[in-house]
């Protein structure tokens, strides 16, 4: 099956197929591939190059290495379009994936700086903070901490937030529905303690992600910081020219 002869380098014939057996969905998400050993054997190639095939798949999040286990086809990973303003419940029935949340904090305190700007009020005013680990058919995705101003939204505090969609209930109970955001988004190594929640290592690659939305009346509802496991998103999005 790969060529010795051929021009293209023998590890990247074994990328090829690996990735062909992949996408055409002979070798499923969450299946282990063979070993190095098995793989060096059957196509009669060095140790080498089976680990360089290997490492580009790793790399390229087709492949995710467990240790003491094996090598497994990762899951595919969730596309989210950058130009249009969803949920998280939306995204995931976008992708056929059962959302719900593991409510961490849903308290009143006092807003920060930080918070108080992006909410356009005074630092010190109540909001209401809702800090949820977001799943998706219980698989851990993401952390979200949102902020609200308490008022008018005080009475949320009486909904239990695990299987509800924040911006349907907004839109429900208050008539409240997002028109846009301003997002920020950048690479950070994951801190321990939103490691232990989404079940990946610490210091591994995450999204940071602050999302300031606007209501109707171009009023800021939610000021939210959230960590996004970039082994399970990737964000397209639309560029024009000047
Ligand atoms: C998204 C938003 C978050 C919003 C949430 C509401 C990002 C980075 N964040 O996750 O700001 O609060 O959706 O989701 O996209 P829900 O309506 O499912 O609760």
């Amino acid at each position: 099956m790969l060529n010795a002869n051929s021009p293209i380098p023998l590890y990247h014939q074994l990328k090829s197929y690996l990735q062909d057996l992949i996408l055409q969905g002979v070798l499923k998400p969450g299946e282990r591939i063979p070993t190095e050993k098995e793989l060096e054997e059957r196509f009669r190639i060095s140790r080498t190059t089976v680990r360089q095939a290997i490492g580009d798949l790793i790399n390229e999040g087709l492949l995710v290495r467990v240790h003491g286990k094996g090598t497994f086809v990762a899951q595919p990973r969730i596309q989210q379009h950058l130009g249009l303003l969803t949920s998280f419940t939306q995204d995931m029935e976008a992708h056929r994936r059962t959302p719900s949340s593991r409510v961490l904090q849903f308290e009143t305190c006092p807003a920060t700086p930080q918070v108080a700007r992006a909410l356009q009020l005074k630092v010190g005013e109540q909001v209401i903070l809702l800090k949820r680990v977001r799943l998706a058919d219980e698989q851990p995705l993401a952390l979200e901490t949102a902020h609200l101003p308490a008022e008018p939204f005080r009475a949320l505090l009486d909904l239990d937030m695990r299987q509800r969609s924040l911006y349907a209930t907004l839109k429900a109970h208050f008539g409240v529905e997002p028109r846009r955001a301003l997002q920020q988004m950048e690479a950070v190594a994951c801190p321990a303690e939103e490691a232990r929640h989404l079940q990946v290592s610490r210091g591994s690659p995450i999204l940071h992600i602050y999302r300031t939305t606007f209501d109707q009346s171009d009023k800021p509802f939610e000021f939210v910081e959230s960590y996004y496991r970039s082994d399970r998103f990737f964000f397209t999005m639309e560029i024009w020219s000047k």
